[in-house]
């Protein structure tokens, strides 16, 4: 966390009536009516110093910091963040022997808003990532069609190309750490990480379908990719006519070689594995292929044994990131708790945080925009009294799906099942400020 608030004293607080919930929890809008900003108090105060810095001739001299003193560096060509941010950095071990079998995970507890810098997107592939020429790549499309279409990267260039922010979560995010038996003492990203916001831009699926000309008989479209696993998985019909895009573009440039370049198909909402990078042919069919990765793999085995195939929209989820564990607090007073929401239904409609543990709850504000299969920034001023304190959030969206306690969550399926695993997260806050995971 930042420096301690340094905000009016705790009556000043009461009198604006701003506690909501039990252990601290203010109201959503104490931040906005003003008042007892402590970063403001402290803003105002770093700026009186900067202002005095460069308005003095003698602070440029000595009393100058180092960078005032000499010129700035040069140019570069592909900027890269300040050299003070090297720890904010995608996390993952390399299996000697399997370099590039694995997944990396989004520092989610170092970033702010909600979209994922490019280079620190979420990684998950099960055979390396390709080395594709764009202007040898080609995506077929066949199977149930009245005319069988190739589509070069040139010509996919000349369709009309849409723009969403969208998130994508692997189906094996937090599920794998929160089967422990104990709770892991991880950063939030270690948890979560798999799970990262862009910006994708890209040309919508059901036009190309169209222009195909899908059979009557057809329900599904078999995805394959061109890496060394030739992944494939089954995407519902009605989802490649709904909001599916061919990705050729992520925050503004061509899509990055780990994020499937030159292209993806982009299914938002859906668990990560079936958006399949490198895709290279779409085959239309009436049956999905019961390919590897939705029958052995990303299906949810229920409590007889038995698993349920095609649960493909991820659920209502959020963490709170500041604080979260390593992102500890620094002594009594008023903080800004802050995280992320999303579902892979449509939008979050609600958000809510208890600071005791679950006994009471104060709903968040939500930070525009609030879209749909997207990441959702929420944020909550706290009176921290220095006492332990036990954080959480807990999501809905607009269908009033939600989140449930671990033990809840986990009652639901087989006892070492993983997959689409969206409980809730609690943070243990103790006196010395200390952040720590904790099963509740
Ligand atoms: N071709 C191909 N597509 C793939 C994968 C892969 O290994 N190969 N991994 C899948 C899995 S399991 C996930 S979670 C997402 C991860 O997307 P990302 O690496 O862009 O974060 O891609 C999916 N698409
Ligand atoms: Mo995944």
């Amino acid at each position: 966390m930042g420096a301690p608030a340094v905000g009016k004293p705790k009556n000043e607080i009461e009198k604006l009536g701003a506690a909501v919930a039990g252990n601290g929890l203010l109201h959503r809008r104490v931040f906005l009516q003003g008042g007892l900003i402590a970063g403001g108090g402290a803003l105002m105060a770093g700026g009186a110093q900067a202002a005095a810095a460069v308005g003095t001739a003698e602070a440029v001299g000595t009393a100058a910091p180092p960078w005032m003193k000499v010129p700035g560096r040069s140019f570069t060509a592909y900027g890269m963040p300040a050299r003070w941010q090297e720890n904010v950095a995608r996390i993952f071990n390399i299996v000697p022997g399997r370099e590039g079998v694995g997944s990396s995970r989004t520092p989610l507890h170092y970033l702010e808003g909600t979209i994922t810098p490019n280079g620190l997107h979420f990684e998950r592939h099960h055979n390396g990532i390709p080395d594709i020429d764009p202007n040898r790549h080609e995506l077929l499309i066949h199977g149930l069609v009245d005319r069988p279409l190739i589509f070069t990267m040139d010509s996919l260039m000349r369709y009309p190309m849409e723009t969403h922010i969208r998130f994508i979560e692997c189906a094996g995010n937090s599920g794998n750490i929160n089967n422990r038996p104990e709770p892991a003492q991880v950063s939030a990203g270690d948890i979560h990480g798999l799970l990262s916001c862009s910006e994708w831009t890209g040309v919508r699926l059901a036009t190309l379908l169209d222009e195909a000309g899908v059979d009557r008989a057809a329900r599904w479209v078999i995805a394959e990719s061109a890496d060394a696993a030739a992944m494939s998985r089954s995407v519902p019909l009605w989802k490649c006519m709904d909001d599916a895009i061919i990705a050729l573009y992520q925050n503004g440039e061509a899509i990055r070689p780990e994020q499937g370049y030159p292209m993806r198909i982009l299914l938002p909402g859906f668990e990560g594995n079936i958006n399949v990078k490198w895709l290279r042919r779409l085959k239309v069919s009436a049956e999905p292929a019961y390919a590897r990765d939705e029958t052995s793999k990303y299906s949810d085995i229920m409590p007889d044994g038995r698993a349920r195939l095609f649960t493909l929209e991820m659920g209502a989820k959020s963490m709170i990131l500041r604080p979260s564990f390593g992102i500890n607090m620094s002594g009594p007073g008023v903080y800004e708790i802050s995280g992320l929401a999303w579902s892979g239904t449509g939008r979050v409609a609600k958000v809510e945080i208890s600071a005791d543990g679950g006994t009471s709850w104060a709903e968040a504000a939500l930070t525009e925009p609030i879209l749909s299969k997207a990441l959702t920034r929420f944020r909550l001023p706290w009176q921290w009294d220095g006492q332990p304190a036990l954080v959480m959030s807990r999501a809905t969206d607009e269908h009033g799906n939600t989140q449930l306690f671990r033990d809840a969550w986990r009652a639901q399926y087989a006892p070492r099942h993983t997959y689409h695993y969206n409980a809730i997260q609690t943070w243990s806050v103790a006196p010395d400020g200390q952040v720590s995971n904790v099963y509740v």
